[in-house]
């Protein structure tokens, strides 16, 4: 009977996972508000890959995703620097710098990024290019309550947003894994073919929170 009850509590607290297919996040406006919040099916991570695609006409500093602790609000965050232009990512709040890639405006990117705890190693992979890999973080997970946020950047767990630092454009197929994806894996991600949707965040099976001005629209496919 208690299990019975805590499976109906369970059952009504849970989100409806969304199926995300073929479907991108417009996040219209500059805002410090407007974000989309994401479900995570585990809270503890020795390795992590995350993958997204983005599309923007950004000329200035934004986050593509934010992941926040209650003790480290930059513990797997990706951001681009503007002034430097260079991708970013911060893993336990610490960041690594990538220079180099042709981050060009108005046009889909895929985007893949790894790091295990073991290794310490980060790896960037942008449109398909590996970067090289470069220490960062060693010895302990990413963990504790995790907060994941699409559309702005967490400077405290959950907030400290900051309307300079939102991304404006599209957003697609956002996955995340608890494992480092093979090189192989990842250039199925990036060329669009059949690959394992991430066991953390599955844009197939997506829990999420929209919070303000962002929408959900089909991609636009090609006409001939
Ligand atoms: C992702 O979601 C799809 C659609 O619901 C499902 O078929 C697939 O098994 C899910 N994958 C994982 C790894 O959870
Ligand atoms: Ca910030």
């Amino acid at each position: 009977m208690t299990f019975f009850l805590l499976l109906v509590m369970l059952t009504a607290c849970a989100a409806t996972p969304q199926d995300l297919s073929g479907k991108m996040l417009i996040f219209p406006q500059q805002t410090n508000t407007a974000h989309v919040r994401l479900t995570a099916s585990t809270q503890s991570f020795g390795a992590v890959t995350v993958c997204h695609r983005s599309f923007t006409d950004l000329k200035r500093d934004h986050v593509l995703f934010s992941l926040a602790t209650p003790s480290s609000a930059n513990d797997f965050v990706i951001f681009w620097d503007e002034a430097n232009k260079e991708m970013d990512p911060h893993i336990k709040n610490v960041k690594t710098e990538y220079k180099g890639w042709d981050y060009k405006s108005n046009m889909w990117h895929s985007i893949c990024t790894t790091w295990d705890s073991e290794s310490g190693l980060v790896q960037l992979w942008f449109d398909g290019q590996p970067s090289i890999k470069k220490f960062i973080s060693s010895g302990s997970n990413i963990g504790g309550s995790t907060i994941i946020i699409l559309g702005q950047e967490q400077d405290s767990h959950g907030g400290g947003f900051d309307s300079t630092q939102c991304f404006t454009g599209m957003m697609s197929d956002v996955h995340m894994w608890d494992y480092t994806l093979s090189p192989c894996e990842i250039q199925k991600y990036m060329k669009g073919l059949n690959f394992t949707p991430g066991n953390v965040l599955n844009w197939s099976a997506l829990e999420f929170q929209i919070t303000g001005r962002v929408l959900i629209e089909d991609k636009q496919k090609n006409c001939d």
